[in-house]
């Protein structure tokens, strides 16, 4: 009788047994165990954040951008007019540097030429080496101290900054001045067959001749500073 028994609690104990393996092997494969009687269900901690993995690869290069405001144009003309100044500059520098020009006491540098042009082109000379026809040397006293320095001779010919070639009768000098004319030979000016230009004469007086002859020249430049 004892026997029977034990064999009937075994088999009852081999059953419950199958019942939970088989119950866990259906519902908690690796998340903890899950029974079909009444245990409560466990579930795991959650696992540590992993490592920050290595930055992507360069992404594809973006759209081409809208286009740029107009920017100003360039203005050559003033570069221009810059190196203009500049070579004149030099110009007059050369021209000290060399000794070609002597300065008065009133602060002006003369320089006389010996080369005998109408009075246009004497004035485009004087111009092109940065000074005018001689004008302020030639009024007041300093006039015979320039002359003299520069070595004008007596009765020599030479064109000075002076001229009424815009209106008959009004002569005006090369720097812009008005200032009336004390220094003419006698009986000048006469405008004799269309005289407009002025000149050195005689004793160093001035007279009016057609402004086409060629003659010496004096020219007159400004302090350099
Ligand atoms: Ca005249
Ligand atoms: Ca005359």
């Amino acid at each position: 009788m004892l026997s029977m028994l034990f064999a009937i609690a075994m088999a009852i104990s081999n059953i419950e047994g199958h019942l939970i393996a088989d119950s866990c092997s259906i519902s908690c494969p690796g998340q903890g165990l899950t029974t079909t009687n009444s245990r409560q269900n466990y579930i795991g901690p959650p696992g540590k954040r992993g490592a920050i993995g290595p930055p992507g690869p360069t992404g594809p290069i973006g759209r081409i951008g809208p286009k740029g405001e107009q920017g100003d144009s360039c203005d050559c003309r003033s570069f221009e007019d810059k190196i203009a100044n500049l070579d004149f500059t030099v110009e007059r520098l050369k021209s000290v540097i060399l000794a070609e020009w002597s300065e008065a006491s009133n602060h002006r540098w003369y320089r006389l030429f010996r080369t005998q042009l109408n009075f246009q082109k004497a004035r485009d000379t004087c111009k092109r080496h940065g000074g005018r026809l001689a004008s302020a040397g030639m009024r007041g006293s300093v006039m015979r101290e320039i002359i003299s320095m520069v070595g004008i001779r007596r009765g020599e010919y030479v064109w000075i900054g002076l001229s009424d070639l815009a209106e008959e009768g009004s002569w005006v000098w090369d720097d812009g001045s008005t200032a009336p004319v004390t220094n003419w030979e006698r009986g000048q000016p006469d405008n004799s067959d269309n005289e407009d230009c002025g000149h050195l004469w005689k004793d160093y007086t001035f007279n009016d001749r057609r402004c086409n002859y060629g003659h010496n020249f004096l020219c007159e430049m400004d302090r350099l500073d």
